[in-house]
């Protein structure tokens, strides 16, 4: 019992926070090279960047400025550049990472696209020949070591071009943008790549990234559905574009895992609870492996007063026929709704909200939840039937070298146990669970907050927050704790 034979155990990475390199090899900058989702007060380390998107060859750095007034994403191109654009050089050290990777016996690497190095503006008609080169080469050292790809095609990095002239996500232009890029990538890697995920954490447009504004009118959160609807369409067209290209593809949707919970038995709280889900997790869940919108799509608009999203015919017909093959999310944490007045609150990066009195919670405010995880994953397979994948989930932390130059991060594995057997007791009750790839195997830039010190690799990196580190890379503790899970397949924790 427990995992299957040829269970995928590995980790995840993405472009944005990791891969750097971010003016080198023809690559064109990008939203996330200016902003890291939102909760940065103080950027950093700050290179000159002009009105027009463009770097300028000596970096002027601006260490007492203040983040733009709004600190919004638009604000952000007035010339700052945020610690993501550097990430931990994966563009520089993808060999000496991957031996890493395979030391431990990874299984799979999942690791996204950098957009706007195959295409750096984004609505060219020729791809960046040397972004092609480069993730070919990555992709060949994986498979010299038996590690399968999982590629993410879309981590939130949209080329600043794009954004600029188009606006974000809220042009329809978009969906043609996207899908010549995924068919650029499907060609270029056919053969090399099998897994792919269309856009990473596709519902946090709806429920936790700060894009269009606070998102309490109307007005805002029709923006914010607009901008799913045309990334449901370009996902759909390119999964059904990737099974022509290669019928080998396997091709899944990604969220962020919205789990909540109801904080009292009131009915009331129930049916809040019920309602959250659909509108967080299931409206994304839904349109992507069934192909259509859900019926309590109506209600969400209804209650938003929304009559008009730019649905057309064409575009419902292109979802049925781009359904996914598998459905994969993160986990990190759960939370919890109520319609009573609670002052027992919580306050975290991407987790402001009512306290669970029976769990614990990281430094950085996030639930420890690992029966959250066996919970979702069954219900999530009940509703789709289709394989899962749990493609990040892990522990950010504070580590710290020691005087023996080691890094004891028994924190990390304690968090990892009973995640890893809430996984197996889910496999036990019947879900066809196929893949496990922990967040930030190698320490990279936090998401939410441009940290270094939010650390959660098994691998530990030096680079540090005022911008110090010489990128020297050395396995904490958990590594070879992970080596001996994947070894016996999950059974040796
Ligand atoms: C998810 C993102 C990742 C990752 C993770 C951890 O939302 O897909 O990119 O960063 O969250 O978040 P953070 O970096 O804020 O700790």
């Amino acid at each position: 019992m427990g995992f299957k034979e040829g269970f995928f155990w590995g980790g995840a990475t993405a472009a944005n926070q990791y891969e750097g390199g971010w003016n080198e090899g023809g690559r064109g900058p990008a939203l996330t090279d200016f902003t890291t989702g939102g909760s940065v007060k103080e950027p950093r380390k700050v290179t000159w960047i002009d009105k027009d998107g463009n770097a300028h060859a000596t970096p002027q750095v601006h260490f007492d400025d203040a983040l733009p007034e709004g600190g919004d994403h638009y604000a952000c191109l007035d010339g700052y550049l945020y610690p993501n654009h550097e990430g931990t050089d994966f563009y520089h050290h993808y060999k000496e990472d991957i031996k890493l990777f395979a030391d431990m016996g990874f299984k799979m690497f999942r690791m996204s696209i950098s957009w706007s190095r195959i295409y750096p503006r984004g609505d060219e008609e020729t791809p960046n020949q040397e972004g092609i080169e480069f993730y070919r080469d990555v992709f060949k050292e994986l498979r010299k070591y038996n590690i399968e790809p999982l590629v993410t095609i879309h981590h939130f990095d949209t080329p600043i071009y794009l954004v600029e002239k188009y606006g974000d996500w809220q042009n329809r232009k978009y969906i043609d943008f996207f899908v010549k890029y995924c068919k650029t990538v499907f060609t270029e890697y056919k053969g090399l790549v099998k897994y792919w995920l269309t856009f990473n954490e596709i519902n946090n447009t709806l429920n936790v990234i700060n894009m269009f504004g606070d998102g309490t009118t109307d007005e805002d959160y029709k923006k914010r559905l607009t901008h799913l609807h045309y990334q449901f369409v370009a996902s759909a067209k390119a999964v059904k574009l990737g099974h022509e290209i290669d019928s080998e593809n396997k091709i899944g949707c990604m969220l962020a895992g919205a789990i909540t919970y109801p904080h009292t038995c009131d009915p009331k709280d129930i049916l809040l609870n019920q309602q959250t889900m659909e509108e967080n997790f299931w409206y994304c869940g839904d349109v992507q492996c069934f192909g259509a919108y859900p019926p309590f799509a109506k209600r969400i608009w209804r209650e938003r007063n929304i009559t008009d999203l730019d649905i057309t015919e064409e575009d419902l017909k292109v979802l049925k026929e781009g359904t996914v093959d598998m459905f994969t999310y993160s986990y990190y944490m759960t939370n919890n709704v109520t319609t009573h007045e609670t002052e027992d609150t919580v306050q975290g990066n991407f987790a402001a909200g009512i306290r669970n009195p029976y769990l614990t919670y990281s430094d950085w405010g996030w639930a420890l939840d690992p029966l959250g995880l066996q919970y979702s994953l069954e219900m999530i397979y009940d509703r789709y039937r289709i394989p899962l994948m749990v493609v990040e989930n892990g522990l950010g932390a504070y580590d710290t070298v020691k005087e023996d130059g080691l890094i004891h991060d028994d924190y990390r594995i304690d968090y990892y146990r009973p995640h890893i057997k809430a996984m197996s007791a889910a496999c036990d009750n019947g879900v066809d669970l196929i893949a496990y790839t922990t967040w930030g195997c190698i320490d990279l830039v936090s998401a939410g907050t441009g940290e270094m010190r939010k650390r959660y690799g098994f691998i530990y990196v030096d680079k540090h927050d005022d911008g110090t580190g010489d990128l020297s890379r050395r396995p904490k503790d958990s590594f070879y704790w992970y080596k001996k899970v994947i070894e016996s397949n999950g059974m040796n924790l």
